[in-house]
């Protein structure tokens, strides 16, 4: 298989029609921004991440859409990688006096979110609904589409029983040994409206896997069956952004997760784990060297992405690699 380096135009990079994103996690978030810099205003779709959605305190939360609100508006914060910029606590500190839950954190801010929301659902909006005027009203262009507007929830196992992501991620820390990772729902679910057409639409030029955990954060969109039948079949290409960065392949507890669960997370095998569903991957410059193992077609860049610039360029490089590929 041929295997491409070398620089990629700077040009403005279009496929010319409609790309689609399959996003989670704040790597997701930094692509679609970097795709929104280099596209023109209303040609991208997210399909989101829900399965790490919960009732909390009788809110519901979607932390992956609301990361990608946050990071497409400007507002989010960047070091911690979710929730607000510049948020107050008022409401959880108070919340901690009364001896309330206050293992997940909710800011003054973040909670309009989360209780405008809820009210919405509770009169019979659909997720995908609310989750489209949440990003009209903050002036987005990008079309926000979850999932499905059906109830899927991640949950890790562990030796001590169940634990549903958040309890897990957060609350616990990641500290219980985990056993196995279960998208609960997902096998019944039906993609949210916009979902199927966003992936095999004629006027979709190309469909990017952001660099999201494959195994968290994109497997419970894959786990849907007519997302993945649908991803199958599409004839546009699909491209997957490696989320290794010079061989560290994800930060922090999910390494731990990962490693419990005996998932090594190379470019040899994201390629294999969605094997039938990308045509290409586009791997770190960093892992030159495991370049030749891959068996898909694959072209390499920095996709390392620390400043707006980077978003930028890894956003250009996985437009020309499906380019590259539609152009076959
Ligand atoms: N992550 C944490 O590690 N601690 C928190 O207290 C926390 C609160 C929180 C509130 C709203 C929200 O949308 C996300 C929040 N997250 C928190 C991050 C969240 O667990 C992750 O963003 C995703 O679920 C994993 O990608």
């Amino acid at each position: 298989m041929p295997v491409r380096s070398g620089r990629l135009d700077q040009a403005r990079v279009s496929v010319g029609g409609r790309v689609t994103v399959l996003t989670g996690g704040v790597g997701g978030a930094k692509l679609v921004l970097g795709l929104t810099r280099v596209m023109p205003p209303g040609q991208i779709t997210a399909i989101i991440n829900t399965g790490d959605d919960f009732r909390h305190l009788g809110l519901w939360v979607s932390p992956d859409i609301d990361t990608l609100l946050y990071t497409l508006s400007g507002r989010s914060n960047e070091e911690r990688g979710w929730g607000r910029a510049g948020e107050t606590w008022n409401f959880i500190d108070a919340l901690r006096s009364l001896g309330g839950e206050d293992w997940f954190a909710l800011g003054d801010g973040d909670l309009a979110l989360h209780v405008e929301r809820t009210r919405r659902l509770a009169q019979g909006d659909s997720l995908s609904a609310i989750s489209a005027a949440f990003a009209q009203a903050w002036g987005l262009t990008t079309h926000f589409l979850p999932m499905s507007d059906d109830g899927i929830a991640t949950f890790i196992d562990t030796a001590g029983g169940e634990l549903a992501f958040q309890r897990y991620f957060v609350e616990h820390r990641c500290q219980p040994a985990a056993t196995g990772i279960r998208f609960v729902g997902a096998a019944a679910a039906k993609p949210a409206p916009g979902v199927l057409e966003a992936i095999t639409g004629a006027d979709t030029d190309a469909i990017i896997i952001a660099p999201s955990n494959p195994f968290l954060s994109i497997d419970p969109i894959l786990a849907v069956p007519a997302i993945a039948d649908a991803l199958r079949r599409t004839s546009a290409p699909c491209i997957a952004v490696s989320p290794i960065v010079g061989g560290q392949a994800v930060k922090g507890p999910t390494v731990k997760l990962m490693t419990e669960l005996g998932i090594a997370i190379t470019p040899v095998a994201i390629a294999s784990h969605y094997e039938g569903i990308i045509d290409a991957l586009l791997i770190d410059q960093r892992d030159l060297d495991v370049g030749p193992t891959v068996a898909l077609p694959h072209a390499y860049a920095d996709t390392l992405m620390k400043t707006l610039a980077d978003r930028e360029r890894v956003a250009r490089a996985a437009l020309s690699l499906a380019r590259e590929i539609s152009q076959r």
